[in-house]
């Protein structure tokens, strides 16, 4: 999985937390990133339409709540919800420039990056959400921008990760829309929990 081994809040590992009927996972809502063993332009289409919704959806999962409830971890020990809204466009970001990457240079080496660690610099831990709000809505609309005019040759493109090796466009797409869902999950599970909605 690429940025996956890398990163120590695990979500990308495959190894790992256990899940019983008892105890949901609150660390993997929607489960593990499982792609197609076919991807299809369907599957594109579908996962390009989540990459362009999920900014709104964030902002309307976000907007209302007050400091005290974004600074509340979305489960015992995790991120909370003022940083999960500032990881979005954190990691998003590298993803955009690994595609930018990916279509410019012939497999290239990708900079893997700490995201916990960025997680603790004190913007991503105690500024305004609006900031991120944005960030995210205007990168998305590049990136979408973007993958909306590639050919399914360029969607075969792909980079290297030093860690976890070689992965397609495609693929790296549909782990990203992936990723929208598992991130907005710890939200809203968390507001279910809270009575917040
Ligand atoms: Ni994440």
């Amino acid at each position: 999985m690429p940025v996956a081994f890398a990163n120590s809040h695990g979500h990308l590992r495959h190894n790992g937390v256990m899940q019983t009927a008892e105890a949901p996972d609150l660390r993997y809502p929607t489960g593990r990133y499982t792609p197609p063993a076919s991807i299809t332009s369907g599957h594109r289409g579908e996962w390009i339409d989540t990459l362009a919704q999920t900014p709104g959806m964030l902002r309307a999962a976000v907007e209302e709540l007050g400091a005290e409830q974004l600074d509340t971890p979305y489960r015992p020990g995790g991120w909370t919800i003022r940083q999960v809204v500032h990881h979005f466009p954190d990691s998003h970001m590298n993803a955009y420039v690994r595609f930018r990457l990916a279509l410019t240079e012939d497999e290239p080496v990708i900079k893997p990056y700490h995201e916990h660690l960025w997680a603790e610099l004190a913007d991503a831990k105690t500024s305004s959400i609006h900031s991120s709000l944005k960030l995210f809505e205007g990168l998305h609309g590049r990136w979408v921008a973007l993958l909306a005019s590639l050919t399914p040759e360029q969607f075969q493109r792909a980079f290297n990760h030093p860690e976890i090796g070689v992965h397609n466009l495609e693929w790296t797409l549909g782990m990203y829309a992936w990723h929208c869902g598992h991130h907005l999950a710890h939200i809203d599970n968390l507001k279910s929990r809270m009575g917040w909605r």
